[in-house]
């Protein structure tokens, strides 16, 4: 099979998981950038985005597209995660009660993995009493918050709130479609980034410094 990315981007966006896998491991196969080939694909879900928005796709069609990515991330990731590397900093990571949107956070995670960060995955709709006992359990330097709906937004504040409260050191970083860096500014948390290779470079800045 050839591995055209506008091809992979058509397949996940149709929802076609097991194209979407074989394209992802074509890719890799012919050497291309694994960061291309997830561009390829998160392209797909803006474009499956904008059409839930305009209502002329419905969450079933949505989920399929979800799967096909999720099966697509899922033969990436080994190529995303450089090998061999020592974790220096422990990262706790997931998304805040009441959400499940769950594909960025993986990314996140794995990009983190990537930049040598030892990776605490928490799932999704995880209350904030479950990241404090993550962050605190695991010594945690970073604790990363997932929100994807404006309506689980405010739970992120609950999230810094209880981190501070607990005297934990961890730097808080938040993401996700309708977070902004002013966002984050007014719920106190350290910072905010727009995508998976922003959130490397957020969290390596705060840790540095
Ligand atoms: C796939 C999807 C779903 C899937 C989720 C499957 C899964 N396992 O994740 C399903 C079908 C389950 C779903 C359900 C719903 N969804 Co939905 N969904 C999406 C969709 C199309 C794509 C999201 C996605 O995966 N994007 C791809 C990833 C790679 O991007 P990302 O998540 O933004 O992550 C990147 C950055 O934001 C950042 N990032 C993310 N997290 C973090 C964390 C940290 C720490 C950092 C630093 C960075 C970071 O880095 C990531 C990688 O680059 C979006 C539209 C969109 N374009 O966002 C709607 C969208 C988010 N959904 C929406 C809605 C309304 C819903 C539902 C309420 C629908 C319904 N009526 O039931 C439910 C809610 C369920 C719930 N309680 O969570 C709306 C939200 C509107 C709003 N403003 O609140 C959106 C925007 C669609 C739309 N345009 O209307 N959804």
């Amino acid at each position: 099979m050839t591995a055209d990315l506008a091809t992979l981007t058509a397949a996940v966006e149709a929802g076609n998981r097991a194209v979407a896998a074989e394209l992802t491991a074509a890719a890799l196969e012919d050497g291309q950038d694994p960061k291309a080939i997830l561009d390829a694909m998160t392209a797909a879900m803006d474009q499956v985005g904008r059409r839930f928005q305009d209502g002329e796709i419905f969450v079933p069609e949505m989920l399929i597209s979800a799967r096909a990515m999720k099966a697509a991330t899922a033969i990436l990731e080994p190529a995303l995660v450089a090998a061999g590397v020592t974790p220096e900093f422990t990262a706790v990571v997931g998304t805040v009660e009441g959400d499940l949107h769950d594909i960025g956070k993986n990314l996140v995670g794995m990009m983190w993995k990537g930049a040598g960060f030892e990776v605490v995955d928490l799932g999704v709709n995880v209350p904030a009493a479950r990241f404090v006992e993550a962050a605190r359990d695991r010594n945690a330097q970073i604790v990363g918050l997932s929100a994807l709906l404006t309506t689980t937004m405010p739970n992120m504040r609950a999230v810094v709130e209880a981190v501070r409260a607990a005297g934990l050191p961890a730097k808080v970083v938040i993401g996700g479609a309708p977070t902004t860096p002013e966002f984050a500014a007014q719920i106190g948390a350290d910072g905010q980034a727009a995508d998976a290779g922003a959130a490397v470079d957020l969290a390596r800045r705060l840790l540095a410094g």
